[in-house]
């Protein structure tokens, strides 16, 4: 029955969850199975109560002398309700505060069998996950598609306990110590004399920072690179970044860097894209993980490792595995796939899941264990501390969403917020009241018994943690023209957003010794003179790095359907888009149906509601309706002369700069000729009606972007 638009006058049973909206299977904070088997959702019940169950006949009158009277004190119910809302926000994350995540389930291969006796990467394993997506700098309310590292962090309710890979979509970080951390991230933040810019980079602190830390250029790089814009969530790789140690049955050890590999492609924004997304939909990523997941286009990334030996020097071809600023190269390591990740499920409550899930680098699992990498070591402490002053208290362990699914049988005592009623009288050992119990468990995780290297103590790094060029002029010399071009008009963008002249001068020396065309260009875009200094070393690229040339799967894109003349032919693609597990978006003049004969089609999306950055491709069905006034619906006309409406020129122009592939029939072409677009365009298809043309649209949808239109670097490494 459709829903009234009335108030509801009588109570209805209580509500089911929704399939996408079951939580990880409930647990008591002793990790035994709850037994609960209710379904209902808080608040799904018929009658308002109190929190403690006390039945309420009125909620919205406080308690009064008399209808003019002064409020009582007394009135439990009002305090209890207004004190319940001063206290409902929790500090936010201070650094991550920005997130979306979801449920999925994790598949192992079994390949990595024989590196690591993990349980949960035993053939055919399934486990429950929870991943959190997030930006680094916004705060809680930010943008979703500002300029940033992007974090991904994945919970695995393993058998054997937790394991918390807290990782990035960029595969190197800033700094290579974590007593660096506060700096970098102070840099970051926005100043905090007026508290802007939020969420953002281009500004003094932070390039001041990282044009005298030159440590962080490698990360930096990667950010002013199409990857600090993700068109997606579910378009990222993700990395451990740290060297992790994989522990086997027989005790031999076997040094990782732990990846996911996104089934969709990796790809990103277009800058100017990302601007108007900003403002459009501050939600881009966390509606687009949402809308897919409940539509069945579940998200799937590939986990894979890359092998290298256990040496005890800790370094691969020259390349020092303890040194978090740097990569293997893919083409000198392959990665090798070892499971699947698949994220079919949403949060059912943003609070209780996605702000309160609280992850840890210091939760691993037996076959699993960290390396000595100083940046880990910090954040061993670092996560702990953080949830007990984020969840206040340390009991953050017992909430739902961050409940173990192994049993719990540990000794930890009280504390705020404690919610297990333990039994027994003896939270020690050794103890013979409670028969002994709980007993040191053979076969439970040890820490890897490597080798300290006797060296006298200091504030010191290693010789080879200086080298902080030749991984940078690595993944320049790796990008193809069209990302250097990128990349160059990031680095113009956000100094010129930087006040102070020595800092934008002191960055192109920076510059300079990663590439000598990139300096000369954000130089010249600056107005700058171009500074001495070259590269230092010698490198080879890894085409591996690179996001362009490759073909990927449309499944779950988004086409925007311009609504035409030919309702006939904008059924059939609108079905052909869906059969192809795409999402169409019908876009005309109005909301409601779409005039004329045949079965009714829907508007998914108005004139005055469309803009071009919420579509992957766009097709034009035929001469566009010439809309409305420009402020909304009221004088809507129907037919089909007449010029083409602001709104979808400025749809298609902006689409076509943005590089999307374009199709259309019957008047289409006068519709982008209204856009500037020039007859006969790269990737704008204009033909007979119907599939053929969307079956063009696609297939230059595999590639992502209609690469051709963007200029090309065309420097001499391009
Ligand atoms: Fe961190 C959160 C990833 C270095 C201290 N970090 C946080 C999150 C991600 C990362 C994805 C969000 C988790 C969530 O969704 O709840 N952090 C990284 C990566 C790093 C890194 C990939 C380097 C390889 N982090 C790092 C250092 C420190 C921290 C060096 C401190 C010394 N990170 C934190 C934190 C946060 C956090 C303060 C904030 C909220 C939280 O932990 O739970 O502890």
């Amino acid at each position: 029955m459709p829903p009234s638009l009335a108030e509801p006058v009588e109570p209805r049973g209580p509500l089911k969850p929704k399939p996408d909206q079951r939580g990880p299977d409930p647990f008591t904070p002793t990790g035994q199975p709850s037994g609960d088997t209710t379904e209902t959702r808080a608040q799904g019940g018929a009658y308002l109560t109190t929190a403690t169950g006390t039945r309420l006949p009125d909620t919205d009158h406080s308690l009064k002398a008399g209808p003019r009277g002064p409020v009582l004190l007394r009135d439990h119910h009002l305090r209890e309700k207004i004190t319940h809302f001063d206290h409902e926000r929790i500090p936010e994350r201070v650094v991550h505060a920005r997130g979306a995540a979801a449920h999925g389930v994790f598949r192992a291969y079994g390949t990595a069998a024989n590196v690591t006796k993990a349980a949960f990467l035993a053939k055919d394993v399934e486990t429950p996950v929870f991943v959190r997506f997030s930006t680094v700098l916004g705060s809680r309310g930010s943008a979703d598609a500002v300029r940033d590292t992007r974090g991904f962090a994945t919970k695995f309710y393993t058998s054997e306990g937790i394991f918390d890979l807290v990782g990035n979509n960029i595969p190197v970080f800033f700094i290579q110590d974590a007593i660096k951390f506060p700096d970098i991230i102070h840099a970051g933040k926005p100043h905090p004399d007026r508290e802007i810019p939020q969420a953002q980079s281009a500004h003094d602190t932070f390039w001041d920072f990282v044009s005298l830390h030159t440590e962080a250029t490698h990360h930096t790089l990667w950010n002013m690179s199409d990857r600090g814009i993700p068109r997606s969530y579910r378009m990222m790789e993700g990395f451990g970044v740290h060297t992790f140690r994989l522990v086997a049955e027989d005790g031999a050890t076997t040094l990782v860097k732990f990846h996911w590999k996104p089934k969709a492609g990796v790809h990103s924004l277009v800058w100017e894209e990302a601007q108007i997304v900003n403002g459009v939909d501050p939600d881009f990523h966390r509606r687009d993980l949402a809308d897919a997941i409940e539509a069945g286009a579940y998200p799937e990334w590939e986990f894979g490792i890359q092998i290298l030996p256990d040496t005890g020097e800790q370094t691969f071809e020259g390349i020092d595995l303890l040194d978090p600023t740097k990569i293997v190269p893919e083409e000198l390591a392959p990665v090798q796939p070892i499971g699947l990740l698949t994220l079919n499920a949403n949060p059912a409550n943003f609070f209780a899941e996605t702000e309160q899930v609280a992850f840890h680098v210091g939760h691993v699992v037996p076959g699993i264990d960290v390396t000595d990498d100083p940046l880990m070591a910090g954040r061993l402490f670092s996560y702990l501390d953080t949830q007990i002053s984020r969840l206040g208290g340390p009991n953050f362990d017992q909430l739902p969403i961050n409940r173990t699914h192994a049993p719990v049988n540990d000794m930890l005592r009280d504390g705020m917020h404690q919610t297990a009623v333990h039994t027994g009288v003896a939270p020690y050992r050794p103890n013979s009241l409670d028969g002994g119990c709980p007993f040191q468990a053979p076969g439970g995780y040890v820490e890897v018994p490597y080798p300290v290297e006797a060296a006298a103590r200091g504030r010191v790094a290693p010789a080879s943690f200086d080298d902080h060029f030749s991984q940078p002029r690595l993944f320049w010399l790796s990008m193809s023209p069209v990302e250097q071009a990128h990349i160059i008009a990031a680095y113009t963008f956000e100094l010129s957003k930087v006040f102070e002249q020595t800092i934008r001068e002191r960055q192109l020396q920076v510059l300079a010794r990663i590439d000598p065309y990139l300096c000369e260009q954000v130089a010249l875009g600056l107005g700058l003179p171009v500074p001495e200094g070259k590269p230092e070393v010698y490198v080879e690229p890894s085409p591996a790095l690179s996001q362009v040339g490759k073909t990927w799967p449309t499944k779950g894109r988004i086409i925007g359907i311009v609504a035409g003349g030919d309702l006939e032919a904008l059924r059939t693609v609108r079905q052909t888009v869906l059969d192809g597990g795409m999402v169409p978006l019908v876009i005309a003049p109005t909301g409601g149906v779409l005039p004329g004969p045949g079965d009714p089609v829907s508007v998914q999306r108005t004139f005055a509601a469309a803009r071009s950055v919420e579509f992957d491709a766009i097709v034009v069905a035929g001469a566009p309706a010439p809309g409305t006034d420009a402020i909304g619906a009221r004088d809507a006309k129907a037919g089909l002369s007449g010029p083409v409406d602001p709104r979808v020129s400025l749809m298609l122009n902006e689409a076509y700069r943005h590089g999307k592939p374009l199709g259309g029939w019957d008047g289409a072409a006068e519709a982008f000729a209204s856009a500037g677009i020039p007859p006969g365009a790269p990737g704008v298809v204009v033909g007979e009606a119907g599939p053929a043309v969307l079956g063009e649209v696609v297939t230059l949808l595999g590639g992502h972007r209609v690469w051709a239109r963007f200029p090309a670097s065309l420097g001499p490494n391009a």
